[in-house]
């Protein structure tokens, strides 16, 4: 296979990207885990001043996504976790923030670091926010995911 590798990422391409996190505020300890991880990955690579914006759910992420989309922001990142109840409720919410997320991001070109845990229980969500003792760190990840994806559009403009 042929072709450039994805740029590497560092503080001297990365400092000047505007980015903004938005946190849903649902399942407390766990999105402090989300932001706090995303936090770090943002001043790693140099960006010491992101936007961060809370919303109620998960739900509400999408239309924030939107609005801050058309505002000049480099690289976006969506944090919230929703844990399955007993209703189909979990399915729905699910599915507007991907659906809504991905259409963001695709409709107007700007990257989304998809940080929403959708999990069975909240021992799911833990293992994966970032927390002492979790397994995987889904806010630093969603980070590095989203810029990652503005610095290979940004290679190719
Ligand atoms: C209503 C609801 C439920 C039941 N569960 C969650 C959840 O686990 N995680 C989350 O982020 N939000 C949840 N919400 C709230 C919805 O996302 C939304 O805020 C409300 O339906 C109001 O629009």
């Amino acid at each position: 296979m042929s072709g450039k590798g994805a740029p590497e990422l560092s503080v001297k391409n990365c400092g000047d990207l505007r980015v903004a996190v938005i946190a849903a505020q649902w399942h407390e300890q766990v999105m402090e885990g989300l932001v706090s991880g995303a936090l770090r990955a943002l001043t790693e690579l140099g960006i010491d001043e992101p936007t961060v914006l809370r919303v109620p759910g998960s739900f509400e992420l999408p239309v924030v996504a939107k609005v801050l989309a058309g505002r000049g922001y480099d690289a976006i990142v969506a944090l919230g976790v929703v844990i399955r109840g007993g209703t189909p409720h979990f399915e729905y919410v699910c599915q507007g923030v991907t659906q809504g997320l991905t259409q963001v991001s695709v409709d107007t070109g700007v990257p989304i670091g998809f940080g929403v845990l959708t999990c069975d229980d909240e021992k799911q969500a833990v293992d994966r926010a970032g927390l002492d003792g979790s397994r995987e760190d889904k806010g630093h990840e969603a980070v590095t995911a989203a810029i990652a994806t503005a610095t290979t559009l940004r290679s190719i403009s």
